[in-house]
Parts: C-alpha cells; structure tokens; sequence
C-alpha cells in the first residue's frame, strides 16, 4: 500500500526518496521533517560529518498547497558535504574545470565488516569508494523523510512513535520492560544517547570516550515503542503478512542491525510460558475491546497480528565498521596484507540508528494501517476507522 525507494550517494549531490501510498488531504509539516531530520543527526558519538550537514528535506512533488495530492512524494536532501567531493564523486566521465574537493585516489583496503570486500566482488568495481559510497548509512536521511510523512499519517490515526537507547557496549538498563512510552517519549530531542537512566548514560558516554581514544566503536541496542495501535494490523494468514515479520525485515534493513526482538524478544527463550504469556483480564473501559494485559511481555504483537497493547520492537547494532586503529586487510591493488582503509566516520550511531527505527516500524505500520482501513483519502480512511471502532465495541460488549 505503502512504499518508497531511495536514491544517492554518501558523498553525491544529494538522496532522493519517493513515498507512494499516501492517502490524499494529509496535511503535511514541513517543521516536523525537519524536526525529524534533526534528530537522526544528533547523538554522542558522530564524526565530524555531522557538523556540516544540517538536513533538509525539499519536496518536489505530490503536495500542493500543504496536503498531499494521492500521487508520488518526491523529496531530496543535499549533500551539503558536495561541495568538497564534486571532484571525486563527478557524474561525468571527465572532471569539470572548477570541480570542487580533493583528488581522492582509490579505496582498495576493504573494511571487515563493511560492505566493500563483498561489494567490490560482486559489482566488479576496483575503487572500493563505488561500494562504499551507496553502502553508507547516509542513506537513512532519506528513510527518515519518508518516515515522517508516515508519522502525520499515524498520528491522524491517534498512532504515536518514540525510542529508547537500553544498551550500549557493555552497559544495559535494569529494567526494559519499565521504560514505558511516555518516560520515552519525554527524552528530550537532544538527549545525548536517548537513554531514560542519566547516570547510566553517564557511564555509556564515558564508555564511548575510551572507545575513540582507542580507535575502536561501540555497538548497542534500541527499542522503538509505538502507542495508539489499533487491534488487527498485520495478519497470520500468510507468512509475508505477518506484522512481526514485516517489522524484522525493515529494522534489519538498517545499516549494521544484526538483531530484532518483539516484546521481550530472544528473552522469550529462556522463560517458561507462564512467565511469558501475558494474561487477559475484563473490566477496562479505557479499551475497545473491554480487556486488559497486565504485562506486555509479546510487545502488542500475537501472531503476526497487533493486539492493541503497546507496539514494542527492539534492534540490536553491531558497532561501526570503520575503525581508527584499523583491523588486518589486504590491499587488493597489490594482495597484499595492509591496514584496512581509514575513511572519516562515527565511534558510536546507536542513538542516530533509533531515530531510524523510528521512521522504518512508522513506514511499517503505516502501511498496515491503509491495508486494514484502505482510504484514497484521509476522510475515507476516518470512516474507516470509526467504523471498525464501533464494530469492536459492539462485538466486546457484555453479552
Ligand atoms: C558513514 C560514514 C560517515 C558518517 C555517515 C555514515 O560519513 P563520512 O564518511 O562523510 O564522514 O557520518 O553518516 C552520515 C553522513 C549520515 O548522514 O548519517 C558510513 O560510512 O556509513
């Protein structure tokens, strides 16, 4: 119902995104892309990259006069770094006169880890920079645009999104399952690891300190917490239209995630049932359903399909590929053995990654949201909800 695709290089002129699916009349705010922008640019950590961009989304097409039209939503993003690689990342076979930046020579010392070994074999490219370029996770500026659009989609459903940092390196929060969505949600925007425990925070800085001074990186993990989910997203009647799955494959599509959990994820493993399923009780008004959860251990998600508790997904990152005091490489000029390229990059992203996922589970659910409820416009899928609303009602109602 819902999808985009993304253009652009790390250091090109700039992303491109198209969003299509969007239901006509949403009315769209610029400040709240931006706002959105901003945040996945923040966080303890980032190299220096960040301190010359600052992102803007410029949309070029599918919203007129501040609502969306039902077509295609094209925006772009410069690279404001452009300017200091217009000679290296040319479109032209032959470099314009007055390009800008360095003369770059080729990358050809692969980062474990990275995608350039794997790229560079497949693609059958010598300058690894033809890898890495698109590899980057410059990229996720563009899915975060996208995923902007989609949380002013949701919030017109009453949907929601935040995110939490529970672990980084060798620091994890006690208690996951108590950071509720509002203790997330008040993280201020420049929050410097967006974890709700300040003196762990403390700690997972000093940890990230020691880390740069080693030339090293440091990994973690994030939970994205969705809050207002309606009862029946997704479904279990198809592999592929499992919510769970969905969720997985985007959160996994994010530059360096190696892990997904629902709920209380891999947890789940390791408890007997009765410490992980969550009980239904009567009695709550608040519900359309009438029925409580005391505990939320399946993260609002049972069979593939949304329950109505909060929506909880967690994402674990393995730390950055890109090392100061480089791993053992080859140089593939030459084969043979040399310190892996340095290019400027990141010691730690996880706070900048949970934005992210932020925007990949808001495009997710969007997308659930308009195959439940359908709408080519934002009345038709009012009418929708309403109505589905009341049919629950009706069908949880005291016999
Ligand atoms: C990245 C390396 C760094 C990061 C970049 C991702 O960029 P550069 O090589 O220009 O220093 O800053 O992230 C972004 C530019 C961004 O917007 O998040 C990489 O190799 O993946």
């Amino acid at each position: 119902m819902l999808r985009f695709l993304t253009a652009g290089e790390s250091h090109g002129r700039a992303l491109v995104v198209i969003l299509e699916g969007l239901p006509a009349g949403l009315p769209i705010d610029l400040d709240a892309i931006a706002r959105q922008l901003r945040r996945r640019q923040g966080g303890y950590g980032r190299g220096r990259r960040m301190a010359i961009e600052s992102d803007r989304a410029e949309i070029l097409s599918g919203v007129r006069a501040g609502e969306t039209l039902g077509g295609p939503v094209a925006m772009t993003i410069e690279n404001r770094d452009w300017a200091n690689w217009q000679h290296t990342m040319r479109a032209t076979a032959e470099p314009p006169a007055d390009a800008g930046g360095a003369r770059r020579g080729p990358v050809t010392r692969p980062r474990p880890g990275h995608a350039d070994l794997a790229g560079g074999a497949k693609y059958e490219r010598d300058d690894l920079r033809d890898i890495l370029e698109r590899a980057s996770a410059r990229e996720t500026a563009a899915r975060v645009a996208a995923g902007a659009l989609a949380r002013q989609l949701l919030a017109h459903a009453g949907i929601r999104l935040t995110s939490h940092v529970f672990t980084l390196g060798s620091h994890t929060i006690a208690d996951r399952a108590a950071v509720d969505f509002a203790r997330a949600a008040a993280l201020p925007d420049d929050a410097p690891l967006r974890c709700v425990d300040a003196d762990l925070e403390r700690e997972m800085i000093a940890e990230i300190d020691r880390a740069r001074e080693a030339g090293d990186t440091i990994g973690g993990a994030f939970e994205v917490i969705a809050t207002g989910v309606p009862v029946g997203l997704g479904s279990y009647v198809q592999w592929d239209r499992k919510l769970d799955g969905r969720l997985a494959q985007a959160l996994m599509s994010i530059p360096a995630i190696k892990a997904v959990g629902i709920g209380i994820g891999p947890e789940a493993a390791s408890r007997p049932g009765s410490r992980v399923h969550d009980e239904i009780v009567a009695g709550d008004a608040s519900r359309a359903t009438g029925l409580a959860r005391p505990t939320n251990n399946a993260g609002g998600l049972e069979g593939g399909v949304t329950n109505g508790e909060d929506l909880r997904v967690a994402a674990y990152m393995k730390p950055i590929s890109t090392l100061m005091k480089p791993l053992r490489s080859v140089d593939l000029a030459t084969m043979t053995e040399s310190p892996a390229a340095i290019e400027r990059s990141d010691v730690c992203a996880v706070p900048a990654a949970a934005v992210v996922g932020e925007a990949m589970v808001a495009l997710i659910l969007a997308d659930a949201l308009l195959e439940r409820f359908g709408g080519d416009s934002i009345a038709a899928l009012e009418r929708a909800m309403t109505s589905a609303d009341a049919a629950l009602r009706a069908r949880f109602s005291r016999k």
